[in-house]
């Protein structure tokens, strides 16, 4: 049986989240009736799957650890084959607030994605130095590969329409933060629409992010040239029409 029209599948991708992930579920199954929870257990090594299942959430358990991008696109293809028709990515750790995922998911009204975005007037996060240059190069590459204004393109807290789930099964990168840029940039290449909506993120619980400061500092720097190669994909795929065009 598919799943209720207006139900919304919440993705949780987490890697040794014992401490964290029972409140997160709880938290999202209070917020709304509509909301379903699938917990993507990543290989951990902790009680991650007891404790998320204990809280009411239907848990994925992976056989080894493939990393976010992997599990959120296992938690993708599972919403495509329960037919739902919309899911949202919230993180295990507590970061993204539940009581934002409506705001959010509205976006989809006008978008196949919807971003919710840090440091949009809303909340204090800021970062600093070398990473907000990437981040702000970054967003600015994405805005116009999205052909709208985005600020935030690593946030992982974004809801996917009907048509993003089946864009996102068919490729979805596993890289830390490659997830977030090369999916945004292969989906928009696809023909789907984004759109941000502001949000504030929380402190993340307990314990400590899977990357530290010279860990995402690495990977924000790998994800400028993994960016440069998502861009070149599109540049090659088109080719060969453009070649029939001026034949034909
Ligand atoms: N499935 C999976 N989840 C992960 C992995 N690494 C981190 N996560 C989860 O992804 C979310 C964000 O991770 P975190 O380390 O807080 O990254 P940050 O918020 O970008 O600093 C959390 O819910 C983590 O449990 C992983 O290798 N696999
Ligand atoms: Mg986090």
């Amino acid at each position: 049986m598919p799943a209720p029209r207006d139900a919304v599948l919440v993705i949780v991708p987490a890697w040794n989240e014992e401490r964290n992930v029972g409140t997160t579920v709880h938290e999202i199954l209070d917020a709304d009736p509509r909301y379903h929870v699938a917990v993507v257990d990543d290989g951990s090594t902790d009680a991650t799957a007891k404790v998320a299942a204990d809280a009411g959430a239907t848990v994925l358990s992976l056989p080894f650890n493939l990393g976010v991008g992997g599990a959120m696109r296992t938690g993708y293809t599972y919403a495509q084959r329960e037919g739902y028709l919309r899911a949202i990515q919230v993180d295990a750790d507590g970061q993204h607030n539940p009581a934002d995922i409506e705001r959010v998911l509205a976006g989809l009204e006008t978008a196949d994605i919807s971003i919710g975005a840090r440091f949009s007037d809303v909340g204090d996060y800021e970062v600093r130095g070398p990473r907000k240059w990437a981040m702000s190069f970054l967003a600015s590459v994405l805005s116009r590969v999205a052909k709208t204004r985005l600020t935030d393109v690593t946030s992982g807290f974004r809801a996917a329409g009907a048509r993003a789930i089946d864009q996102y099964v068919r490729y979805y990168p596993a890289e830390y933060l490659g997830d977030t840029l090369d999916s945004l940039v292969a989906a928009c290449h696809a023909g789907l629409t984004v759109t941000q909506v502001p949000v504030a993120m929380r402190p993340r619980r307990h314990g400590t992010p899977s990357q530290g400061p010279i860990g995402s500092a690495k990977y924000l720097l790998r994800s400028v040239f993994a960016l440069g190669l998502a861009l070149m994909r599109r540049t090659r795929s088109t080719a060969p029409e453009e070649l029939q065009e001026t034949r034909a």
